[in-house]
């Protein structure tokens, strides 16, 4: 069904589209769009609208990984279906890599992200072969590439709410989560969190790439260094408090 762009809800309704597509096509999970209706609960009370401390987490995000020597972004079934061409482009921008990484991992739906992702430019997508095991973690979330994530020294991993950030941040990787509900396992984990839409946060993160890689590295440790992701957490919070 086409939407008319008039509707009052067209975005929303099409990231619906898209992740019902994804279902239909076989690689977004059924559990992928329960996970979308709670991030759309969350976006409402925000105004669905990028945040400035969500635009501060962008920023910082960014400056963490231009000064990371192994950057991963970790792609699930919902991320393919939602931003997959921003994700390769940002990778691009980044010279990270892109890594597959499923909490319902079947090899059917790895190769049709595989192939998602290679239909939007991505020329390395790892995550496919033989893996190896996050400590304490038994899912098949915790099962990660030995050229990627195992080997990284910061994680990109957009929407998911589990174990993982905890796991890896033990393994003493820095990790970025874009996740709108700030009071998740994820969020409260992370290095930096970033409490923004996907649809949102990865087209800002693509501008900031353009506007600060030429920063001095000094600079961009020192906005990481200044950081602070607790406070910033909080304030969201606050708002999301007064929005109700
Ligand atoms: O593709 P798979 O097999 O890896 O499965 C993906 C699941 C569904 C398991 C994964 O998305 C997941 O962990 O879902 P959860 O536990 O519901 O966590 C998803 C988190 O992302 C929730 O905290 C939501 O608020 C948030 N979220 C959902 N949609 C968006 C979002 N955050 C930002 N942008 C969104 N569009």
């Amino acid at each position: 069904m086409e939407i008319p762009k008039s509707h009052p809800r067209y975005e929303s309704l099409t990231q619906r589209h898209k992740l019902v597509k994804g279902l239909r096509d076989g690689y977004v999970t059924e559990a992928g769009l329960i996970a979308q209706g709670r991030g759309e609960a969350f976006d409402y009370l925000i105004g669905e609208r990028t945040l400035k401390e969500a635009k501060e987490a962008e920023r910082v995000a960014i400056a963490l990984i231009l000064i990371s020597k192994n950057p991963v972004i970790s792609v699930n079934g919902n991320t393919a279906a939602l931003v997959p061409k921003d994700i390769v482009r940002m990778a691009d921008l980044l010279n990270a890599k892109i890594e597959i990484n499923l909490f319902y991992r079947t090899i059917k739906r790895e190769k049709l992200i595989q192939r998602i992702l290679r239909e939007n430019g991505a020329k390395d997508v790892l995550g496919m072969g033989k893996k190896k095991s996050l400590p304490g973690l038994d899912s098949e979330r915790g099962k990660v590439d030995p050229r990627g994530i195992w080997i990284s020294d910061t994680v990109l991993v957009p929407l998911e709410d589990g174990d993982r950030t905890e796991s890896l941040v033990k393994m003493k990787k820095n990790v970025i989560s874009i996740d709108l509900n700030p009071l998740s396992r994820t969020s409260q984990n992370a290095t930096v969190s970033i409490v923004d839409n996907i649809v949102r946060a990865v087209p800002n993160m693509i501008k900031f790439t353009e506007e600060m890689r030429d920063l001095d590295e000094n600079k961009l440790r020192v906005m990481v260094e200044n950081f602070d992701n607790k406070r910033n957490l909080e304030k969201i919070v606050g708002r999301m408090r007064k929005s109700i």
